[in-house]
Formats: C-alpha cells, structure tokens, sequence
C-alpha cells in the first residue's frame, strides 16, 4: 500500500517543482522519497503516516527549545487575540530590537524582516550604499540566502544539487561578487590588493552551517576584521543560523570578534518567519526613511512573529542553556568519533554547542574544498540507515546538524545508539 507520505508527495510533484518549496527538502541528493510531518513536538517529528522520529534538523535552527514548546505556542496565541498583522508600528517590534541589542553589543540598530535571505540582500545593498563601492566577497561553500549577489559558489541546497552558480543570475551581477576560500588570510590580502577603493561589504557565515559544518581556523576572524577596518569595508557576519544558537551573543560573542553589521533569522522568529540585520548606528542611518538605501516590507516586524521570536529569546535570557547544548553535541560527537575508529572508518565531526556536522573524510574539513572531498555515498547509506531507526540528519552531506534543549534524555542516548550502531554495519 503507498503510503500517506508517497501519495502525499505524488500530488506536490504535479504542482510543486520538485514536489518541495525549498531544494534540499526533496532528497535528491540521498535518493528516496521525502517524507511528509503532520505535527511536531519537542525533539520529535510525526510524519504523514504515525512514524515518530528523533529531529536534528530542529527546522533548520530555528527550534532551539524543541518544536511547539509551550511557552511559544501561548505567546503566538496571546498575540493572535489581537490580529495578525496591522500594517503599522507595534510593540512587539521595540521589545525585539531591544532583545537584539542587548544581546549583539556590535548591533546599536536593527531593521526587522521576513526572511534570512532578506537581511543579507538588504545587508549587503546597505553596505553598498554605504560606502558607494559595488563589489563584495564572499566565501565558497557560505549560503546566505538566494538573492543574485549571494549565489555563487553557494553551499545549502544549491550546493546539495550542484548548483552553486545559480542560472539566471546575469553575468554583470556576478562580477561584483568575489569567491574567496573561507580559511584563507593570503587569499583575502590579494583580494583586497587587486580591488583596491572598490570593496563595499565582506559577507561571511563566520561559522559555515552550509556547506556542513566549519569553524575558522584561530585568527582567521581577527585578520579579516582587521583588513576590512582598514579598507573602510563593511564586514556583515551572517548569524541567521548561528545567532542565538551557540551563544546568546552568536560567533560574534565565542570569537570577541565584532563585525559592523550582523543578519539574523531563524530563532529571533520562534519558528515564524523572519529575519533582521542590524549593526553600526551611521551605517544603519543610511536606511530609509533616514537615508538613501532603500528596504522595506509589508510583513516585516510582524507582531505573530515578533511575539514567538520574543517568547524564544527571553527563554534562552532566562535558561542559559549553551553548556547544557554543547553538552549534548559532545555526546553525539564522541559516539559518531568512537564507533568510526572502532570501524576503521575516517570521520571528521567538527561540532559546537548545538550545531555539528559528520563528514566521512580523512582529514580536518577547513573549507569548500575539503569538505566537497567528503565521501557522500558513505553518508548516503548513513542517513538512511539512522532515518530507517527513526533518526533524521538533514538530507544532505553539506548542511548542518542542529540540537535542541528537548533532546536532552532519551532523544540524545537514543540517536548516539543509532549512530553507533549504523557506522557498524555501514
Ligand atoms: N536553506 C536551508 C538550509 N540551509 C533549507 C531550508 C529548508 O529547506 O527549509
């Protein structure tokens, strides 16, 4: 009998490119059908036809607390009482940009918006505003969304499905976008060296959550704070996923680095769509309806999701719960690390806090390169193996694995089992 996520999926692809609303969704790259979630709770999701499984996708980072916590549910139910969008300033939005300011000491101003891709397209038209310069650089393998400055050499979804240089993104556009190597201080010297005057903004996932999992090498972030300060170019760190997640402060707080702007997504939404970007008081100035770059948005600060974002936001203020995450990490990481060497099996998992990725790679993944020399077969036949035990992995070798508060107990020892037991027979 086919079952309801078959039939379910059969009808999406009639209508639905690729039967999905987002790329990496549709399994491609892992082979199989996706399944489709009719509720989530905690570290659990319920597919279309009753099977639990234990979610380290947490809905792309969003779901810290775990999905449908309680205390978000009630905030967005409280907020709905009174309508769902107006249109028109709300209370919701200055709570919000107050939260976001005390948290990022490097963000003195924010703008809300409806999307992680919104904040670094309208981050990076700010920077070029800014300083009236055109090109950018960014970092092979770093996804920051799909707007045509950003996606080239792409990680996430474009990446998944070989398509790291989108089609339809006009020649010229992509002439303004310098592809560095992420990890690579002599490739930003000569950077800067060739464009001299001419580089508006560095963008930089200053954690990559795109293309897997990868931090910078030690000093790595100061020299690129440092190139830019003195080439008056603005450097954007992407937090849309690491904001919030890793620390209250994000990467920017782990690695007293700060940027002169910062996006956000993902947490700051509970779960409801959103995004910001924020930063420096005379860049963001620049802003209408103050200055000359224009953005805007009819659902942006809208106060559903400002209610959820607020209710997540003062839970981690109020919780702490970064040593308790990577905690939890460090427990996958050593079950992942001690059953690949008992196999015999190279394996890198680089992980902090709650964000991890497993590259089936015999050496330390630093960048796009090596992480694209990570054998995706042997993930293939990992993923399945842990989804067929009831564990879900993102359904890509190149993206991140998230955790939550409400894994702690049983769904972590259960998925460390998993994995031990799956690297066994792999
Ligand atoms: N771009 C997201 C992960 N890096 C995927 C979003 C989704 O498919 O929901």
């Amino acid at each position: 009998m086919t079952s309801r996520s078959d039939q379910l999926f059969a009808r999406a692809l009639q209508l639905i490119p690729g039967g999905v609303n987002s790329p990496v969704r549709a399994f491609r790259s892992v082979g199989g059908a996706p399944f489709f979630v009719k509720s989530a709770h905690g570290a659990t999701l319920t597919t279309a036809d009753g099977r639990e499984l234990i979610d380290f996708v947490c809905t792309w980072g969003p779901a810290i607390h775990g999905h449908n916590h309680p205390r978000i549910k009630a905030a967005i139910v409280a907020a709905l009482e009174n309508g769902t969008s107006f249109g028109t300033p709300n209370p919701y939005e200055v709570e919000m940009a107050e939260l976001i300011v005390t948290f990022f000491p490097s963000i003195q101003k924010v703008r809300m918006c409806n999307s992680g891709t919104e904040a670094t397209m309208s981050a990076i038209r700010l920077a070029r505003g800014f300083t009236k310069r055109d090109k950018i650089i960014k970092f092979a393998g770093c996804y920051h969304g799909h707007s045509d400055s950003l996606l080239i050499k792409a990680g996430s979804g474009a990446l998944t499905h070989g398509n790291p240089d989108s089609a339809g993104v006009p020649a010229s556009f992509a002439r303004e976008t310098i592809v560095l190597p992420y990890n690579d201080p002599a490739a930003l010297d000569a950077a800067f060296a060739a464009n001299p005057d001419q580089i508006a903004g560095v963008i930089i996932e200053a954690y990559c959550g795109n293309v897997g999992f990868i931090m910078p090498d030690p000093g790595y972030l100061r020299h690129l704070r440092e190139i830019t300060a003195r080439h008056g170019t603005v450097l954007i760190f992407d937090e849309v996923m690491t904001g919030f997640r890793l620390a209250k402060g994000g990467v920017q707080e782990l690695e007293s680095s700060t940027p002169d702007l910062t996006t956000l997504g993902k947490i700051i939404g509970g779960g409801l769509p959103v995004g910001a970007f924020g930063g420096r008081a005379d860049i963001m100035d620049h802003l209408a309806p103050l200055g000359p770059v224009y953005q805007a948005g009819t659902l942006s600060g809208n106060p559903l999701a400002m209610a959820a974002g607020i209710a997540s936001l003062r839970m981690l203020e109020e919780l702490d719960p970064y040593a308790r995450l990577d905690r939890l990490g460090a427990q996958l990481r050593d079950a992942v690390q001690a059953a690949a060497r008992a196999k015999g099996l190279p394996v890198q998992v680089p992980q902090r806090g709650s964000m991890f990725s497993i590259f089936f790679n015999d050496a330390p993944v630093r960048d796009y390169a090596t992480a694209l020399r990570s054998d995706a077969k042997v993930f293939t036949r990992f993923f399945h193996g842990c989804l067929d035990r009831g564990v879900y992995l993102a359904p890509s070798a190149f993206e991140a694995g998230f955790i939550s508060t409400a894994h702690e107990g049983a769904a972590i020892t259960r998925a460390a089992e998993v994995f031990t037991e799956v690297i066994r027979e792999l």
